[in-house]
C-alpha cells in the first residue's frame, strides 16, 4: 500500500524543483512538520479534551495580533483563508441585523468572497480599481448605503499582490459606521517584515475589526492553518453557537472538528523563526522578485505593474494565455488570470534564485516555439 501511494504521489507536483511559480502555500518548516505529527490525533473541536493544544492556539493568535498590533485582540486558528473571511463577514453581519445586507468589495478581493456572499445571503457590491489596481476609496464610498455591514480592503491581493488603501478605507469605515475587514491571508506575514515604507494595514488603523492572516501561506506551517484576528472579544459572541454535551460550552469556528496539529506547527515554526527569521526569508523573497520583474522587463515583457509583495505579474506582447500553456507544457507552472491577461508568479519561499535564473532562460526559448 505505501508503495502505492508513493507512486501516486509521484503524480503531485512537488515544491523542491522550484517549478511551482502559481500557489500562494509552499513547502512547511521541517519544525512545522514534526509538530505537526506530535499532535496529530488533537481537535480543537473539543477543547476540553485538549487544554494544552487550546493553550498553544491562545499564544499563536496572540502573536499573531501582536505582529499585527493589536492589544486585546481575540481569535482563532481556522482551516484557511476562507474560513476566515468567512467568520468576519459573519460576525459583520450579524452585528449588523439589517435587512437585506451588502458588503462592499475591492473588484480584485479573492474568489472565497463570492462564495461567503452566497452562504451568508449578503449581496456583493464591487468597487472599482485605480491605474495601480487598487481599490478606489471614492468608488468604495459611492457603493455604501443603509444596508452595507462592511467594508473590505486586500492587503496583498492574490492576483497582483498590492495592498489596498486601507488607510483611506480606515477613515472612510470611521466616517459611515461600518465594520472594516481587512483580507491579509497573504499579505500578513510579508508586509510586516519589509523594509520601510510599509503600507499600513493592521490594528493601528482605529477602524480595522478583523484582520485574514494564514500561517499556511507565508508563514511556512502545515495546511490547514488559517488566521482570524478580531479586535474586539465582542465580534466573538455575534459567531458563538452553544455547544449542549460538551465540555466547553460554546464553539465560535464554523469548522467544528479541527486540527490541533496545524496550530501547534504553526506555534513551532513562530518559535523557531521568530520576527528575524521571517525578516530574513521576506527579504530573499523580495530579492528574488526583483531579480526576476528586472529580467522579464529586460527580455520585453510588460510588466503590468511594479511588485510591492513577492508576486510578479506580466504580459507578452505575442499573446500571453498562449505562453502560459506552453510554459505549463514545459513543466512550469504559472498561473494565467484573465482579469489582467497576464501570467502571475509568486515567490515563496520553496523559489530559490537558480530556479529564477532557469526559469528566465525556458521563457525566452519558450516565447520562440
Ligand atoms: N484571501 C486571499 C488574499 C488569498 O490569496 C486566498 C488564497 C484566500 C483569501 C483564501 O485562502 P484559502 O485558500 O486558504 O482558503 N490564495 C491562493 C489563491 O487563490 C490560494 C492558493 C494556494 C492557490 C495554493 C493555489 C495554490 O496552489 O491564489
Amino acid at each position: 500500500m505505501l508503495a502505492e501511494l508513493k507512486r501516486i504521489r509521484q503524480l503531485d507536483a512537488g515544491y523542491d524543483d522550484g517549478k511551482i511559480l502559481c500557489s500562494i502555500c509552499t513547502k512547511p518548516h521541517p519544525i512545522a512538520r514534526q509538530a505537526y505529527m506530535l499532535f496529530l490525533d488533537s481537535n480543537l473541536g473539543d477543547a476540553g479534551l485538549f487544554p494544552g493544544t487550546a493553550q498553544l492556539e491562545k499564544e499563536v493568535i496572540g502573536e499573531l495580533a501582536t505582529l499585527l498590533h493589536g492589544e486585546n485582540c481575540v481569535g482563532h486558528v481556522v482551516s484557511g483563508g476562507t474560513e476566515a473571511n468567512l467568520m468576519a463577514l459573519w460576525a459583520a453581519r450579524n452585528m449588523a441585523q439589517i435587512d437585506a445586507p451588502e458588503v462592499v468589495l475591492p473588484e480584485s478581493a479573492h474568489f472565497s468572497f463570492r462564495k461567503i456572499c452566497n452562504l451568508l445571503n449578503i449581496k456583493p457590491v464591487y468597487a472599482g480599481l485605480d491605474s495601480s489596481f487598487r481599490v478606489d476609496p471614492l468608488l468604495v464610498e459611492k457603493c455604501i448605503n443603509q444596508r452595507t455591514v462592511a467594508i473590505v480592503g486586500t492587503a496583498g491581493a492574490s492576483e497582483l499582490g498590492v495592498v489596498d488603501p486601507i488607510e483611506k478605507l480606515s477613515r472612510l469605515s470611521l466616517e459611515r459606521r461600518v465594520w472594516l475587514h481587512v483580507d491579509a491571508a497573504f499579505g500578513g506575514l510579508v508586509i510586516p517584515f519589509l523594509h520601510d515604507p510599509k503600507p499600513q494595514f493592521d490594528f493601528t488603523l482605529e477602524a480595522v475589526e478583523s484582520v485574514t492572516v494564514d500561517p499556511h501561506k507565508m508563514g511556512m506551517a502545515v495546511i490547514p492553518a488559517g488566521g482570524i484576528i478580531f479586535r474586539d472579544r465582542k465580534a466573538l459572541e455575534f459567531l458563538q453557537t452553544e455547544t449542549p454535551y460538551l465540555n466547553d460550552q460554546y464553539q465560535y469556528t464554523f469548522v467544528g472538528t479541527r486540527s490541533g496539529a496545524a496550530v501547534a506547527s504553526t506555534w513551532a515554526v513562530f518559535r523557531a523563526l521568530g520576527m528575524e527569521g521571517y525578516r530574513k526569508i521576506v527579504r530573499k523573497c523580495m530579492k528574488i522578485t526583483r531579480f526576476l520583474s528586472q529580467g522579464l522587463a529586460e527580455a520585453g515583457f510588460e510588466l503590468v505593474v511594479e511588485p510591492t509583495l513577492n508576486i510578479v505579474a506580466f504580459r507578452s506582447k505575442g499573446g500571453t494565455k498562449r505562453l502560459a500553456e506552453k510554459l505549463w507544457q514545459q513543466g512550469w507552472f504559472v498561473s494565467y488570470v484573465p482579469r489582467y491577461d497576464c501570467i502571475r508568479i509568486v515567490v515563496m519561499p520553496h523559489v530559490k534564485k537558480r530556479h529564477a535564473v532557469a526559469f528566465l532562460k525556458d521563457l525566452n526559448l519558450t516565447e520562440k516555439l
